[in-house]
């Protein structure tokens, strides 16, 4: 047996930032371990894997752990893609319907982690060894609504900001977190019934609107950059799929009490784009529309528009908004496709026909930061992690540490300045 052999694999149940049952996974070597856990989405896409597998969960959990004791105890750590054929394999399906991606994806990344403890070094270095790296900007939201807030705020899922002049990633952090308390403070004031609600992701919950909501944001913007110089670009995840009524094809917005056929949502789209100058855009339209989503791209150059839902991390649905010419970025989220070798093929071709990646948390998370790692190996210039919130700044926390260890092999990536008016 090699030193990088694994020798045990351990599964427990914990729970995530939600307080729903998840899994963490250990994977032994003689000399080292890695421990990982996966996270859970509540605005899901119809074409994720599936993350939490049918029936009892205790027993699938215990069931997949021995099946893959037997399986991988022997093999190399070294070899990723091994490793993640051979889970898929227990699988036995494509969208790994029998164990979830809780099972699996655990596990693909704590074979990652252990192999980089045991030759020392830093988890993204073995994913990607490059001299220097660009290290992604910070897009956190600070007003929430959607199903992250149980459906207690305004429609639109995600309302996100992201600092363009910062020199470094915690000065990125802070100003994001600054714009958060600034929103407080004047949803304190302007919102007469907002009592400091938050949603999964630690962002304030109000029914005061879209159009508010937005204005709200500006304003705390502008007060942020004038006291302390921090200039922003705002973005909106509007997870469209999860108000889209495919019967009756209009998007149903329930505090605003607006039906939107699929023309007006286009135009309401564009008016919010213009008014508010967004820079980055996520799911405006359901998970289906390729054709609106090219449109929007014809209809704005210097938009970074990003499919969510719509690719669910996955290659050949990339594939065809490439096609379309749909989208010039997309969101990464490693369990929409459940396991480290799926996540890098889809960056990779995402990277090989210029679209920008966006690596992502889910709403449910846990303490893992393997999403830093993935972002910094790939250069990817933005990572959506949120702005406050424990789980969350376990992963921004982790990029202070790797900007610190990478010194001057490390800039942060200045993309959404060139966007940026
Ligand atoms: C999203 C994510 C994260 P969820 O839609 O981008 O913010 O939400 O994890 O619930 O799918
Ligand atoms: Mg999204």
């Amino acid at each position: 047996m090699k030193d990088s052999d694994i020798i045990d694999l351990k599964h427990r149940i914990i729970f995530d930032s939600r307080g729903d049952k998840t899994v963490e996974s250990t994977i032994f070597t003689k000399k080292s371990k890695g421990i990982a856990s996966c996270p859970s989405g509540m605005s899901t896409g119809s074409y994720e894997v599936r993350n939490v597998p049918e029936g009892n969960f205790e027993e699938k959990v215990k069931l997949f752990n021995e099946i893959a004791k037997n399986k991988l105890i022997g093999k190399d750590t070294a070899n990723q893609e091994e490793i993640d054929r051979n889970l898929i394999e227990i699988d036995g399906t494509n969208n790994l319907s029998n164990y979830g991606a809780v099972n699996i994806l655990s596990v693909s990344m704590a074979n990652l982690k252990a192999y980089s403890s045991l030759i020392e070094k830093q988890v993204f270095e073995v994913i990607k060894n490059k001299v220097n790296y660009l290290l992604p900007i910070p897009l956190g939201n600070v007003v929430g609504g959607g199903k992250h807030a149980r459906g207690l705020s305004i429609d639109i899922q995600e309302i996100l900001v992201a600092c363009k002049n910062a020199e470094n990633l915690k000065q990125s952090i802070e100003a994001n977190v600054l714009v958060h308390k600034k929103c407080f403070q004047i949803l304190s004031k302007e919102d007469m019934y907002f009592s400091g609600g938050k949603n999964d992701e630690g962002a304030w919950i109000t029914r005061v609107g879209n159009r508010k909501a937005l204005e709200v944001v500006r304003k705390a913007i502008l007060q942020v950059k004038n006291e302390k110089g921090f200039e922003f670009i705002i973005g909106l995840d509007f997870a469209a799929s999860t108000f889209y009524d495919k019967q009756n094809k209009t998007y149903n917005y329930k505090l605003e009490r607006m039906n939107l056929n699929k023309d007006q949502h286009y135009k309401y789209v564009c008016n919010l784009i213009e008014e508010f100058e967004i820079t980055y855009i996520e799911d405006p339209f359901e998970e289906d529309s390729f054709e609106d989503f090219a449109n929007l791209r014809k209809d704005f150059k210097n938009l970074l528009i990003v499919g969510d839902d719509i690719y669910a991390s996955n290659k050949e649905r990339l594939r065809k908004g490439i096609d379309f010419n749909a989208t010039n970025g997309i969101i990464i989220k490693p369990n929409q496709v459940g396991t480290v070798s799926r996540i890098i093929e889809t960056i990779e071709f995402a990277k090989q026909n210029s679209i920008q990646i966006v690596v992502s948390h889910r709403s449910g998370e846990t303490e893992d930061n393997f999403i830093s790692h993935l972002a910094t190996a790939f250069d990817s210039p933005l990572i959506k992690t949120g702005t406050i919130g424990g789980e969350r700044m376990a992963k921004l926390n982790e990029l202070i540490r790797i900007e610190e260890y990478l010194g001057y092999k490390a800039k942060l990536n200045n993309y959404i300045s060139s966007l940026a008016k």
